[in-house]
Parts: structure tokens; sequence; C-alpha cells
């Protein structure tokens, strides 16, 4: 039996208390659990979201003396002081002696937390259950390493893929339970990306309403980011949105994007409009689509998308579906670019 297979439990135990923790807010859900020498577990702790005690100052908040402990966390031990202080100095101050941990911190000022410990002469053992922690923290990871969010396009649209009809008209095209769950998804992102045209047109509120599920415990409001130079006009509802609005003045999703970053904003919800899912979609930004599909037809040319600049069907869009779920009598289809 090699070392790492010994961490498995605690480490799956750890993974568990992580997914206690709140998945916006700009930080990663991590857990953590303090170990005797029998291998029993003798603390327990998990980060609530940022600006909050990190993990493993969470499990030794519990304890008196942790001298010669071993600490279990899912990520590497960060090694800076943001909110709070360096959890690597942390541990070498509460006098524990061996650090396991899943994955490793991709943030560039947080990082090196292991090579600290190992400076201090604390055992580390990297990469225990690392595909399990990799997979909660996908979203995460990838926005940290990429330095700019993760982007669910959002849709709901006809079977024929039309979100209007000529006249323009598009309320309500999905039912209650579908648009229920667009709260939920809501709830789970940091920002939700509008269009100007969509603002002028629509004036969306864009608020978390209803019975968001688990997500609401938090009180969480994402905040909606106006894409677009025209200015939001006067008296627009997102004036009014409890969590502020962002306006960007300009339509360059780079920049909009690399703004949010700045702000820690990991996950974006794009729900603002043709123009704008397409402009997404077309600069290759889209990590995820977040599809409505109602049983109705609206034939036409009001689609749910605009032009791709697709012109051949050599050069289309191809995506995997990862779930269908069905909602009343509509459906939600979860897909992501196929990576070539
Ligand atoms: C850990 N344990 O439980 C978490 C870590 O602004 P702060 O102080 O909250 O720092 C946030 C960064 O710390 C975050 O981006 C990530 O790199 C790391 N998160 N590290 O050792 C924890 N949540
Ligand atoms: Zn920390």
């Amino acid at each position: 039996m090699t070392q790492q297979v010994f961490y498995d439990a605690p480490m799956r135990r750890a993974l568990e208390l992580s997914e206690r923790g709140q998945v916006t807010g700009g930080n990663p859900q991590v857990g953590c659990v303090l170990l005797d020498d029998t291998g029993r577990i003798v603390a327990e702790g998990w980060h609530r979201g940022a600006g909050t005690p990190h993990a493993e100052v969470d499990a030794l908040s519990h304890l008196t003396d942790a001298r010669g402990l071993t600490a279990v966390v899912t990520l590497e031990p960060c090694n800076h002081t943001g909110r709070t202080g360096p959890c690597s100095e942390a541990l070498i101050a509460a006098g524990i002696t061996r650090v396991v941990y899943a994955v490793s911190d991709p943030g560039r000022e947080s990082a090196g937390g292991a090579e600290r410990l190992r400076a201090a002469g604390v055992e580390v053992i990297p990469g225990v259950l690392a595909t399990d922690v990799e997979q909660l923290l996908h979203i995460w990871l990838t926005a940290v390493a990429r330095r700019r969010p993760w982007v669910t396009v959002k849709w709901a649209s006809t079977l024929d893929g039309r979100a209007a009809a000529s006249d323009g008209t598009s309320q309500w095209i999905t039912g209650t339970a579908a648009r229920q769950r667009v709260h939920e998804q809501r709830a789970a992102s940091d920002a939700i990306l509008v269009g100007t045209g969509t603002v002028y047109a629509d004036d969306p509120q864009l608020t978390v309403r209803g019975d968001a599920g688990e997500l609401l415990r938090h009180q969480h409001q994402p905040v909606p980011v106006v894409v677009g130079e025209r200015p939001l006009p006067a008296d627009a509802a997102l004036r009014r949105h409890p969590a502020g609005v962002i306006e960007t003045g300009t339509r360059d999703l780079g920049r909009v994007l690399a703004d949010l970053d700045a702000r820690g904003i990991r996950r974006v919800y794009v729900e603002g409009g043709p123009t704008l899912a397409s402009a997404v979609v077309a600069a290759g930004l889209a990590d995820e689509y977040a599809i409505y599909l109602a049983p109705a037809l609206l034939g036409g040319e009001k689609l749910a998308i605009g032009d791709l600049g697709i012109r051949t069907i050599a050069d289309a869009r191809r995506l995997h579906i990862v779930s269908v779920e069905q909602l009343g009598e509509d459906l939600l289809v979860i897909a992501r670019p196929t990576r070539t």
C-alpha cells in the first residue's frame, strides 16, 4: 500500500467538507482534516468563501495543540497574504509535521506553499485524489490559469432555435420550472453579462428570485455587467439591482473579461441577447452552453443566437452534450465545445 492510498479516505472527507463552501465570490472551495498519528480525524475545517478563514486555519481553530499532526487538504496551502494570512505559515507555526494535498494552487501570488513547508522541514505529499478535486474545482482552476472568467452562454428558444416572434415578443418561451432553474444558474454565477441592445429592448432586472435552492443560502446576487458603448438609460431597472451594475462602455470582450478577472470574478453567465451571444461564441470565449428548449415552433428569422460568420458546414462549431435535463415540458441542454 502506498502512502497515497493511505490518505484517500481523509482526502475524500476533506473534499466532502469543501463542498459546503460557496462556489461564487472568487475563491475555491477547500476542505481540510487534521489526523493524529493513528490516522484518526481530530479536527475538520472548510473555507466558507472569500474574506473568511481558509480551510487549514478553520481546522486548526478547533484545537489548542496541533503539534505532530498531519493536515490533509484539497488545495496546496497558500503562501501569500490576501484577505487572510498564509496557510503555510499557520501550519508551520502550529507544529504540523506532514501536509497531504490534492492539487497545486494555480494562483500567481498564492502558490509556493509546498516549497515553503518543505523548507521548514514539513513532509509534503502532493497529488492525493487529484482527479476528484480537479473535477470539483474545474471551473475555478480553469479561470485562474487563463486569467479570465469561465463563460456560460445561456438562451431559451423553441425547438427550432427561435427566441422571439416576428413582432419581437419573446416572453415567455419556457415554463416555470425552467425559469426557476435559470435563477439557480444565476445564483451560481459571479456576474451576468447582458448587451446594451437587450437592456434597451427588455429592461431586464437580472436578479436572483424565487427559491434558487441551496445556492441561495448565501444570499448571493451576481453583479450585472452591461456590454456595449451606449450608456444605461437613466430609468433602467438594472440601476436598482441589489449588487449594483457594472457599465463597461465597450464591446471589446477581451477587455471586459480581463476587467472582471481583476475583480475576482470567475463565473460569468451570458444572458443578454442574440448579438452578445454570437459575439462571445465567435470570439471563442464560450466555455459552456445552457440551452433551454421549449416544445414550440416559431419559424421565421428571430434566432436565439446571431450570425457566427460560419459560411460552410465544415466550419460548424462542434459541441458535446454534458447533460440533458427535463424541466416540466422543457429541456435544459448543457453542452461544451469539443476540443480538437
Ligand atoms: C488555502 N486554503 O481554504 C483557500 C485557499 O484572499 P484570500 O486570503 O482568501 O486568498 C484567496 C486565495 O487563496 C485563492 O485565490 C486561492 O489561491 C487560495 N485559496 N488556499 O490554502 C483555502 N480557500
Ligand atoms: Zn490559505
